[in-house]
């Protein structure tokens, strides 16, 4: 008897439903706890934080960047990251920065003529609406370079820089008052607020100065709008991070200031240190701003334009009544208002407690016009007693604080005590501590800055990871650690190392208000949301050339690119738009040519433009960057850029010389081919497939691959018919070619139908 393979006894037994897999499989899950070290404990967690394949996360996390000028965007239980945004800096996967429309957004953020092509981002923020979050926008600071930008959720892209008008830095931003009419951000460093205007440090307390930018924002067109926008005028105290009232408080917002002593430092010139200096008070200010009277003072004229941008000017704030003051121990850093707006609570950096300040007691004060004294520019100071709820102790170095779905209940991060604190703010007492590691800085608590917290988790943003991971060299990644607060006692679930610069601040959204597009419509321009000038339909592609400019009309689908050829002479200006024909989700083609530092990252129905002068002679390939099909690698074509008065020696290019076996072995191929095409298709339309969007939509982009193999298919017969069987062959190959993308997407499309429960239908 023949000795069965190896091969085909697993077949077999395979077949049969034995158990011969690997011997890690079987085992148990105690013998794995066993094998890898793990508790009880670890295995929890693991379950917790665990999302099979297949399956999706809860929550959606928005993270800065950090020093990466990006946003970070990861999924909750998980922990799995989903997308880098390119926001201040250029991002290639994406084309951020390397394709026209997205350079365009990249030159918003220019400032004083230049390009500044990173950005230390900080404080993201989640548009809302009554005080929820609502999934349509993200914006995000950049504390270096005074900037916003705007990244619209449609399409989890960058749409909008804006620079501050007045500002050399700021880090109170980006917080949005509770409908995103404004998008809020305070300055740090203080300096002279026009432009490029010198004054001595000796004259600090005079010609610097602080303050807030509110900037107002069109929902409807998803941008800013920098001349509605307007500033406050105010003291040059350091102003650190701000936040938004909310119902009873709404229409103010509170900044606070970590350096009131306004101490400039000078130790080369034997003063003390800017810390010594900065730290010597007891106390800094609360600023606390009626921000919707300041908008209608503005509105009615009241402001002052500096660099062409409306300025509430200090006087006039004071005059109005708008702008107070309250002392805050001792350098804060975090103001976080509850999610009902009844109390403001501040943690001060070098102080063991946190303030618990009352918006009632405030407003009591402000009524009566009771204040303890004027600060040097004067405006009228709140007492702190006169302020306060309550005062608790939490710990050294208490900086954030974020709220729980749990009435009264609040986490607050312990940077030198490296623990999140949990307590009850309403009766001011510490329910628990838990250890992080180490030197936590923000903490997040699922829409946990919003009127609506959704509890359950909370994100602890470690600065130092120190032992945390296998090292790899002398700068670590931060580690944020995932943290159930489901029950009495916080639990440590995952670490997660965040290797793309120093996130300060992170939000996160439940997964189920995000509703992205899945495809644009065809020629769009993604960074403008308009119409592409440069669109181009299939059939219509064509090179226009007009002096030294040659502008190619280009389309993108599986797996071609047209043209296929491009001819310039050198010095030419080339503009290469392309449009993605495909309707197929995830069919997004990339597009690079040879040394010209320009990418494009073309997502279905995308119209795209990369421009390069063609400065050089030679031969250029350009391709397709994403493995988009089979044939990726034949995405391709050249850019010839020849010398200028160039004639042509040879007429013909080479042939391959194939024979009439040749064409009739490719008919056969195409017609075992099309009958696997009609059993799919038969499948598909033996099922309720047009219940499904995500099928209907696959089916139109396949039959719409399949409409084009009749011309071609009288193409190779007449080729046939005249035995050119080198064409006859290869148009015969080419009816192969859009039948395997019909194929593709029809076993696609089943796939789907099958794993969705599709049905019979008669
Ligand atoms: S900051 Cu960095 S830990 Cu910019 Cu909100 Cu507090
Ligand atoms: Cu398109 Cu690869």
């Amino acid at each position: 008897m023949k000795r069965l393979s190896k091969l085909a006894v697993s077949l077999i037994a395979a077949g049969m439903g034995l158990a011969t897999t690997a011997a890690w499989s079987a085992d148990t899950l105690q013998d794995v706890l066993k094998q890898r070290g793990l508790s009880q404990q670890d295995l929890l967690a693991a379950a917790k934080t665990y999302v099979p394949t297949g399956k999706r996360d809860e929550f959606v996390a928005f993270s800065s960047g950090g020093q990466s000028g990006q946003v970070i965007v990861y999924a909750i239980p998980s922990m799995r990251i989903l997308k880098y945004i390119g926001v201040f800096t250029p991002e290639p996967w994406q084309g951020y920065g390397f394709d026209e429309s997205s350079k365009k957004v990249l030159a918003q953020g220019r400032i004083d003529g230049k390009d500044i092509t990173w950005g230390d981002t900080h404080h993201p923020a989640m548009s809302e609406t009554n005080g929820e979050y609502d999934g349509q926008f993200v914006f995000i600071n950049d504390k270096a370079n005074p900037r916003i930008a705007v990244i619209d959720l449609r399409d989890f892209e960058t749409k909008q820089i804006v620079v501050n008008p007045i500002f050399k830095s700021e880090h109170g931003g980006a917080f949005v008052t509770t409908n995103t009419e404004y998008v809020i951000e305070a300055a740090q460093y203080a300096t002279p607020l026009e432009n490029k205007k010198f004054y001595p440090l000796e004259e600090f307390n005079e010609k610097y100065r602080g303050g807030i930018t509110y900037w107002k924002f069109d929902r409807k067109e998803g941008r800013i709008q920098p001349e509605k926008s307007f500033s406050l005028e105010l003291p040059p105290y350091s102003q650190d991070l701000s936040d938004a009232g909310k119902g009873m408080s709404e229409g103010w917002s509170f900044t606070n200031s970590f350096c009131s002593e306004r101490y400039v430092g000078g130790i080369e010139k034997g003063r003390p240190p800017y810390e010594a200096g900065c730290s010597a008070k007891d106390t800094d200010y609360m600023h606390v701003i009626n921000w919707k009277k300041a908008a209608e003072l503005v509105a009615a004229g009241k402001g002052k334009k500096i660099n062409g941008h409306n300025v509430l000017m200090m006087e006039t704030a004071i005059k109005e009544g708008i702008l107070f003051l309250i002392p805050e121990p001792k350098s804060p850093h975090g103001v976080d208002v509850t999610p009902d707006g009844s109390k403001i609570i501040v943690a001060g950096k070098l102080d063991t407690h946190v303030s618990v300040y009352s918006f009632e007691k405030i407003q009591a004060a402000i009524k009566a016009g009771k204040f303890e004294s004027k600060d040097p520019y004067g405006i009228p100071v709140i007492a702190m007693k006169d302020a306060l709820h309550t005062q608790v102790s939490l710990g050294l170095g208490p900086l954030h604080t974020q709220y729980d779905s749990k009435t009264c209940i609040a986490y607050t991060s312990l940077y030198v005590d490296s623990q999140v604190a949990k307590w009850n703010y309403c009766e001011g007492k510490v329910l628990d501590k838990l250890s992080v590691h180490y030197n936590i800085g923000h903490l997040m608590t699922m829409e946990g800055d919003s009127t609506k917290p959704a509890g359950k988790y909370l994100v602890a943003l470690n600065k130092l990871a120190i032992d945390r991971f296998v090292p790899i060299g002398p700068l670590h990644p931060q580690n944020h650690q995932l943290i159930d607060i489901s029950g009495d006692k916080m639990q440590l679930l995952y670490d997660m190392p965040l290797p793309l610069g120093e996130p300060h601040y992170v939000i996160a959204i439940d997964a189920k208000k995000l509703k992205p597009a899945v495809r644009y419509k065809v020629g769009t321009d993604s960074r403008t949301d308009q119409a592409h000038p440069g669109a181009t339909k299939a059939g219509e592609e064509r090179t226009v050339k007009k002096g030294n400019k040659v502008e190619v009309f280009g389309t993108l689908i599986r797996s071609h690119i047209t043209p296929e050829t491009i001819e310039v002479e050198v010095g030419d200006e080339v503009t290469i738009n392309l449009t993605n024909l495909e309707r197929a989700q995830d069919e997004t083609h990339g597009f690079t040519v040879s040394t010209f530092n320009v990418h494009a990252s073309v997502e279905p129905g995308k119209t795209v433009a990369v421009k390069f002068k063609a400065d050089k002679e030679g031969v250029y390939p350009y391709y397709c960057t994403e493995f988009c099909s089979a044939l990726h690698l034949e995405m391709q074509g050249y850019l010839l850029v020849k010398p200028k008065g160039w004639k042509a020696t040879k007429a013909t290019l080479a042939a391959q010389n194939y024979t009439e076996a040749d064409y009739k072995a490719t008919v056969k191929k195409v017609a075992d081919t099309q009958a696997i095409i009609d059993s799919v298709v038969a499948y598909i339309t033996s099922v309720n497939y047009k219940d499904f969007p995500e099928v209907v939509a696959m089916v139109e982009d396949a039959f719409d691959q399949l409409g084009k193999t009749k011309d071609i298919k009288v193409k190779h017969e007449a080729a046939a018919a005249k035995k050119d069987w080198e064409n006859a062959n290869l148009w015969a190959e080419q009816v192969w070619q859009y039948q395997v993308k019909t194929a593709d997407l029809g076993l696609r499309a089943k796939t789907f139908l099958e794993q969705n429960g599709a049905k019979k239908v008669k």
